[in-house]
């Protein structure tokens, strides 16, 4: 199997579970246009229930006699005379009925119908015959996916900014691909987790994205999504204006800009008539923004949200990830950190209501641990989306296995206690907490052509989780887990309890083999976000900096002494960063400067608690490839191989990591490890105590990483 089916399998059950299920007599989709997801619901129900139960099933779009799976609107029952159960769905919502050989499928919508059928067959697909009678409802209106494909020149495919699976499946040679079979299949597994929207191209767009053949791309681009209920939007470059419409500003309040604005969202109207929005990256790492106008963030978003109203229910996401990154670090107060709540703390209320603010969960950059992002507390007048990575840009890049709901619920779960009231992200994304209509989830995603779509099988846990959490927040992550690896690789007990250990050990041992105590990722900031290099966390204009040197580390982040960022939070989450001795150990060094010797909650030194770590995650890496070989011979061996080359990489790259990371500050601080392992390296064969032939030395990068230091 190479993973193009991802969970979407269908693979027969074994015969005795089969016999247990009581098969209906056909399947009725109360809808035959071949556009709408009712139709494609009555497809993918004919398709599942072959493949899982074996039954060739006829679909109709008319009531049949006897036994029927029937999957419709609440409007398309209530016409064909169906009895319903008294019911109260959200958009997108539905409710799914079993009882016996009847089963009733029915959508608030049609895409409401199709994520029934899909939670259904889930049920079939894992054995499960239960009679069920209940509704479910999604946590939040905004369930999206954010790609990163950049369009590239003729003469290249389409490159993915941070992607690690391949090239583009949308571009190539600067043109949207003729044949879209993957991108249908890609809103196939979307719709399977509930997600409703797609931005296709780059933040860091790309202008021609809009000339009129790429536009027209476009329009087949959502043609092949629709009927799988997934909208389509794009990312805007802030300058298109300039640099393809040659006009000599792109200053918001223009006349002629606002008018060449107008222009293009109505032409994109046109080829697409339920365009979902707009993505905009301003002011940020070099992109273009209002600001370079002298006018407000606000003035920016709300360019593109009147531009866009008149064409329908699209909407504009306005990323909060504005910073510069020249950032200068002998300024002592200036903080990354404390960009977005100061660059859009005034501007709540500002906003059209067609605008939702896009929030990167944590206040620098998806890093391995960040506290929540204060930003999620200051906008109450305007919804907020949480921004997610499934991509692991910083965390292994799909080479190492990370499961990353755990993270993610530290994220959702946390209470920004605003005005003395619980006040849980999750609360505040799902539009609850301050009673938006907008508001929900998005997540760079970064699939490509590789059939496993992320380059690794494993990591395909992720985005299964994400849609499984946007949709229910409150969803346990190790069970969503567990039907993920039923769903993908079988219901053998030892699959599901080895995938199950090693995904929920994976975060903690990434963490600690990387950058602990909130010290983030102490990877190659420069440039590829990949492997060790501790040298680059300072002096770099991205200010992603420790404030390492030979006695102390860690960013001073208080009011009192550091840079203000935890005078953003409520006061009393303030308080609690404030003090060292309520801030989580987890957090320390994010949020306080201190010496190496500075003693934590366990007792340890923050050293000692490096180095410890440091071996404690590399060691649990070391575990991965014995116990995935309790697999061989229960699952395929394409997969079984895959998975195995890539955690061996990871648990010889953890030991790189280990060492060098321990290294660095052995050789910062010169403390010693207690357990004399660090810098000790006896046990290694080392390149200059053998005799080579052919060889020349060259330098390694990074430099603890290189027998003898060199
Ligand atoms: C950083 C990525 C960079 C993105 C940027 C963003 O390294 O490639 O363009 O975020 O989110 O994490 O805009």
């Amino acid at each position: 199997e190479n993973g193009i089916d991802a969970w979407l399998r269908y693979a027969a059950l074994p015969c005795e579970i089969r016999k247990a299920a009581s098969v209906p007599a056909g399947i009725v989709a109360l809808n035959n246009t071949e556009t709408s997801p009712v139709y494609t619901a009555g497809q993918e129900l004919h398709k599942g229930i072959l493949g899982i139960l074996q039954n060739d099933l006829a679909v109709t779009s008319t009531p049949i006699n006897g036994s029927s799976i029937t999957i419709g609107t609440v409007d398309a029952f209530n016409s064909a005379g169906g009895a319903l159960p008294e019911l109260d769905l959200k958009n997108d919502g539905f409710w799914l009925g079993i009882k016996g050989d009847s089963v009733q499928i029915v959508g608030q919508n049609e895409r409401g119908a199709l994520y029934g059928t899909f939670q259904y067959l889930s049920m079939l697909a894992q054995g499960n015959f239960t009679e069920v009678g209940y509704e479910s409802n999604p946590s939040a209106p905004i369930r999206w996916v954010n790609q990163w494909d950049n369009m590239d020149d003729t003469g290249t495919h389409g490159s993915i900014e941070r992607g690690y699976a391949g090239p583009s499946i949308f571009f190539a040679e600067g043109l949207i691909v003729e044949d879209l079979t993957r991108v249908s299949q890609y809103a196939r597994l979307m719709a399977s987790i509930g997600l409703n929207g797609i931005i296709v191209n780059n933040v860091n767009a790309n202008v021609n994205l809009l000339n009129s053949t790429n536009m027209a791309g476009l329009g087949r681009i959502a043609d092949a999504m629709r009927p799988w209920g997934v909208r389509m939007g794009i990312s805007l470059n802030f300058d298109s204006p300039r640099t393809l419409g040659k006009l000599t500003t792109a200053d918001p309040l223009d006349e002629g800009v606002i008018q060449w604005w107008d222009r293009i969202a109505k032409q994109l109207h046109d080829h697409v008539p339920d365009f979902a929005g707009v993505l905009v990256k301003a002011n940020s790492e070099s992109q273009p923004g209002p600001l370079t106008y002298n006018r407000t963030l606000a003035d920016g978003a709300n360019l593109f949200a009147r531009a866009i109203k008149p064409h329908g229910d699209g909407i504009v996401m306005f990323r909060a990830f504005v910073y510069d990154n020249t950032i200068n670090e002998t300024n002592w107060k200036a903080d990354r950190a404390n960009a977005a709540v100061d660059f859009f703390r005034e501007l709540d209320g500002k906003f059209d209501d067609n605008v939702v603010v896009q929030i990167k969960y944590g206040p620098i950059d998806f890093q391995v641990r960040e506290p929540v992002s204060p930003l999620f507390g200051h906008l109450q007048q305007t919804g907020s989306v949480v921004e997610l990575q499934v991509t692991q840009e910083y965390l292994g890049q799909q080479c190492h296995l990370v499961y990353l709901p755990p993270l993610w619920k530290t994220i959702l779960n946390f209470d920004m206690k605003v005005d003395n009231q619980p006040s849980l992200v999750r609360d505040i994304v799902s539009g609850e907490r301050f009673n938006q209509k907008l508001a929900g989830y998005a997540a760079v995603v970064n699939v490509g052509t590789n059939t496993s779509w992320l380059g690794s099988h494993l990591a395909m846990s992720n985005f299964y989780a994400y849609g499984r959490l946007a949709w229910e927040p409150t969803s346990d992550d190790v069970s969503i887990l567990e039907d993920w690896t039923r769903l993908t690789f079988g219901s053998d007990r030892t699959i599901i309890d080895t995938i199950t250990k090693m995904s929920m050990e994976s975060w903690p041992a990434h963490e600690n083999y990387t950058g602990n105590l909130g010290i983030q990722s102490l990877t190659d900031i420069t440039g590829p976000h990949y492997g060790p290099k501790p040298q680059s966390q300072d002096g770099n204009g991205w200010g992603q900096w420790t404030r390492a040197d030979a006695t102390s580390i860690g960013m001073d982040r208080t009011v009192w002494n550091g840079t203000g960022y935890s005078g953003q939070y409520a006061p009393e989450v303030a308080a609690l960063f404030e003090d060292i001795e309520t801030t989580p150990d987890d957090l320390l060094l994010w949020f306080h400067h201190v010496p190496y010797t500075q003693q934590l909650k366990s007792g340890k030194t923050v050293i000692q608690h490096f180095y410890d770590a440091h071996y404690a995650g590399a060691a649990v890496a070391q575990t991965f490839p014995k116990q995935w070989e309790a697999l061989k011979g229960l699952i395929d061996a394409e997969r079984y191989d895959e998975v195995a080359f890539r955690l061996e990489y990871q648990a010889g790259h953890a030991l790189v990591w280990r060492d060098a990371i321990n290294d660095f500050y052995f050789n910062m601080s010169s403390i010693k490890d207690e357990q004399g392992r660090v810098g000790n390296h006896s046990w290694r064969i080392e390149a200059e105590d053998m005799e080579l032939d052919g060889y020349t030395v060259i330098a390694v990068d990074p430099f603890e990483t290189a027998s003898g230091f060199h």
